[in-house]
């Protein structure tokens, strides 16, 4: 089921774009939570993590690998929290799967 985040994949909606390659892409949080926020999303549709499957693998060790090389880019590589919410009850609003990256302010722990 497509979602907001398609309409950003297919520029039918703007989004300030930090990255993109053939597997995924990356842009600014509309209500960003930190100095950083962005989301990293698959250009896949997956709902939920819980919705990856087997063959999707490789992407979602794509992501992990991406967050990292977006949190250097952005120059908070040494610090910054990811954060993948699943199903509405943990806070999910937009059902397709996405990496929140988050930095830039001290982050407690646990989380809220
Ligand atoms: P979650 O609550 O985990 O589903 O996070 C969804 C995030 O997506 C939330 O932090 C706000 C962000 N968001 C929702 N709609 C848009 C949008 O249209 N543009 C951008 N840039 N971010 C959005």
């Amino acid at each position: 089921m497509p979602t907001i985040f398609t309409k950003i994949i297919n520029r039918e909606i703007p989004a300030t774009i930090v990255y993109e390659d053939d597997l995924c892409i990356a842009f600014r949080d509309i209500n960003p939570q930190a100095p950083t926020h962005v989301q990293l999303i698959p250009k896949k549709e997956i709902p939920r993590l819980v919705d990856g499957q087997p063959e999707d693998a490789a992407l979602l060790g794509h992501l992990m690998l991406a967050a990292g090389k977006i949190a250097r880019q952005l120059g908070v590589g040494d610090a910054f929290r990811l954060v993948v919410n699943n199903g509405a009850d943990a806070g999910q609003s937009v059902f397709h799967l996405h990496l929140h990256i988050l930095a830039g302010r001290p982050f407690g722990w646990p989380p809220g």
